[in-house]
């Protein structure tokens, strides 16, 4: 039986360093009612959407950078996002930095900073809460970097796992998962959510279209190929639909690169942005699509074996493996 949900990914253009939230919402907004006026039941707007990308800006007190953070969601800034979202009865991703104050391992309450995502049903209740687990970059200043990468410097790793629910979307419902931006690199990312049932998988990014290490040659047209291919991996191999939704465009010099895709559960791109700018892409999904993967070859309870699997948890790094030698002749 057909579970139709008309899904839209609202990718933003470039985000300057000296303009408020009011410039972003204002442009959510409208790709909001855009969405509104093409049936969309779901929005999906990027990673860290309110504000330019800042980790590639260096403070040397990590606390400068906290009026890129929100201390509450929604605030005034961003209660017109909010808003719409009741007005149209359309529920929406939304990426942001937040900083909370709460206890953290040790129990001692904090300042506490993430990379992070939330799924807002239209009346304005948070559904599902995720933060950033794979940060990439560095913590600390790299002269030999053409663009800095700060994540690990601004933010905590995430705590709160990868936590799929289902819920009451569109017309329908539906398992929803989320991940942010690096997160879609790793398989084990999808496959955690792919096995608590994940149906649509939200998920924003923010990605530098040149190699910003300069450590290795990279052409310029994988950066994108490898953007699909992960995304496109991770519904095939998990049986899910996703929305990788990019901001993009040159913010103040530094390229993002677009190219937002809507992927289904055989790992087709049903819709691709074509700019680098603020563009809605929208696709009707049947969320029944999933069941096939999940019966069949990625039924997991009947083909995965966990019993060889014990690296993946049990290490971090990778290890050399032993170094097999012929027989010495005679
Ligand atoms: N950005 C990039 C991403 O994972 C990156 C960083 C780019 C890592 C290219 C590796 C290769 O898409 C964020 N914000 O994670």
């Amino acid at each position: 039986m057909a579970r139709t949900l008309v899904l839209a990914a609202a990718q933003l253009g470039p985000i300057q360093k000296a303009e408020g939230r009011d410039v972003a919402v204002g442009r959510m907004v409208r790709l909001m009612e855009k969405a509104h006026r093409r049936g969309a039941e779901v929005v999906v707007f990027p990673e860290l959407a309110l504000t330019t990308f800042f980790p590639r800006w260096y403070e040397e007190e990590p606390e400068r950078a906290d009026r890129w953070f929100e201390t509450a969601l929604p605030s005034a800034a961003t209660a017109p996002l909010f808003e719409a979202a009741r007005r149209y009865g359309i529920g929406f991703h939304l990426g942001y930095a937040e900083l909370a104050h709460e206890p953290d391992a040790a129990g001692r309450m904090r300042k506490r900073r993430f990379n992070t995502a939330v799924y807002v049903h239209p009346s304005g209740e948070i559904v599902l809460k995720y933060r950033k687990v794979h940060l990439p970059g560095h913590a600390e200043y790299d002269p030999r970097r053409g663009v800095q990468h700060l994540e690990k410097r601004y933010f905590e790793v995430g705590d709160l796992g990868f936590p799929v629910v289902r819920a009451p979307l569109g017309g329908t419902e539906a398992n929803i998962g989320l991940m942010i931006c690096n997160d879609r690199r790793w398989p084990e990312a999808w496959r955690v959510l792919g096995l608590q049932q994940v149906e649509l998988v939200m998920l924003g990014y923010n990605t530098p279209s040149l190699n910003m290490e300069n450590r290795g040659f990279e052409a310029h047209h994988l950066r994108v190929f490898h953007s699909h291919l992960s995304v496109q991996a991770g519904c095939y191999q998990n049986a899910c639909f996703a929305a990788a939704v990019a901001k993009a465009g040159t913010e103040d010099g530094h390229e993002l690169f677009g190219h937002s895709i809507i992927v289904n559960p055989q790992g087709e791109i049903m819709a691709q942005a074509t700019s680098w700018e603020d563009e809605l892409i929208v696709a009707e999904c049947d969320l029944s699509m999933c069941d096939l993967g999940r019966r069949t070859i990625f039924d997991f309870a009947r083909h995965r074996r966990p019993e060889a699997y014990g690296r993946i948890t049990a290490q971090v790094g990778s290890e050399a493996p032993p170094a097999w030698r012929p027989r010495p002749a005679g």
